[in-house]
């Protein structure tokens, strides 16, 4: 724990500032804090972002604070932050950097607080001043010094519109919609697709505790076990795999352990042929001519058979919105295979 004179130097610092923004991390939904970020949002009324390359969902995604996940590259956060003169980030490194855009670490005239229980992460950050203990216990020692603010809350972020789907291949932001309205409101979803990651913090709401699980730190292979590893410990919930194709072929085997121990995950499959992220970053270093970046020619229906799951090929939203019914009713695993356009 951070020392009462840091916490209540932390409380004047977020109760005096003009414009602050709370960042959030893994840790917060790791350490079950989601309802204490709740109630700071809620008392300073301020804007909540998810900090980049989320690996869990620390904060309700339809609260009208949330704002959504930063992007992670140095210019991209500070245009983000502009205007806040307090940044605290609660739970998470500052920053990960994944794609490389130089610029201020910070807008002009911000500081930054970062609360982590990993001394580690404190001692990497390129700046702002450091609280080093577990982030529940801070947290909840640190609400009772934060003044009610009197301001409205913010305003909800604008439901995204639906999107053009292609020939026999679905737009993953209409997959997503399908999603977010047929799950269960408390399922949980393990993510492995890598070129979608922005489109579905969009569109799907996400409102427990321990709904999203992606790779912390990007290897692949981790979407389908971990999706029936969830699924195995929290018999309770609905858990639903949302894999790349490329991502699927790290970890095939996984499908093995599916249907041996009959574990009734929902395992969508986003076939759209490529390592989508990778043809986004070729892009974004202008190189046009990257080879290898394509996997055509996976009939993800067959191997799901050949390891004995039961799977659906979902070309229309229609054809999804069924698959998904019968899946989520089935007491088994079910792989859903939908042809997506690339991102
Ligand atoms: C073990 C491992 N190998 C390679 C990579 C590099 N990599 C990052 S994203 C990606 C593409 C994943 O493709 P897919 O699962 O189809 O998702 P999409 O980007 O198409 O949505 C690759 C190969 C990685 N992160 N981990
Ligand atoms: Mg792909």
């Amino acid at each position: 724990m951070p020392s009462p004179a840091q916490l209540e130097r932390l409380a004047q610092r977020l109760n005096a500032a003009e414009n602050p923004v709370l960042v959030l991390g893994p840790e917060v939904d790791a350490r079950h804090a989601n309802g204490l970020a709740v109630e700071l949002a809620e008392r300073l009324r301020l804007p909540v972002w998810v900090a980049p390359s989320a690996s869990r969902c620390p904060f309700p995604t339809r609260h009208p604070c949330f704002r959504g996940v930063l992007p992670a590259a140095i210019a991209g956060i500070a245009a983000h932050l502009e205007g806040h003169d307090l940044v605290v980030v609660v739970g998470a490194p500052v920053f990960r950097y994944h794609k490389y855009a130089p610029g201020r670490y910070l807008p002009e005239g911000a500081q930054l607080v970062h609360v982590t229980g990993d001394a580690n992460e404190a001692a990497r950050a390129p700046m702002g001043d450091a609280l080093v203990g577990d982030v529940h216990a801070t947290l909840g020692a640190l609400l009772p010094h934060i003044e009610q603010r009197q301001r409205a809350l913010p305003e909800p972020l604008p439901t995204p519109a639906a999107a053009e789907n292609g020939d026999g291949r679905l737009a993953p932001a209409n997959v997503f919609d399908t999603l977010d309205a047929l799950a269960p409101e408390d399922a949980i979803y393990v993510k492995e697709s890598t070129s979608t990651v922005e489109i579905f913090w969009e569109r799907v709401g996400m409102r427990h505790p321990g709904s999203y699980f992606f790779p912390a730190a990007g290897g692949l292979g981790f979407g389908l076990p971990a999706a029936l590893g969830v699924q195995l410990a929290q018999p309770q919930r609905q858990v639903i795999g949302v894999v790349g194709d490329g991502s699927a072929s790290y970890a095939i085997t996984a499908l093995w352990s599916a249907a041996q121990y009959r574990i009734p995950a929902v395992l969508i499959i986003l076939n759209n042929g490529t390592y989508g992220a990778l043809r986004g970053f070729a892009r974004h270093m202008a190189v046009n001519d990257a080879p290898g970046l394509d996997v055509p020619g996976i009939d993800f229906c067959a191997l799901a058979q050949g390891y004995g799951v039961e799977a659906r090929l979902a070309d229309s939203r229609e054809a999804l919105a069924s698959a998904l019914q019968e899946g989520l009713a089935m007491d088994r695993p079910l792989l859903i295979e939908v042809p997506t356009l690339p991102t």
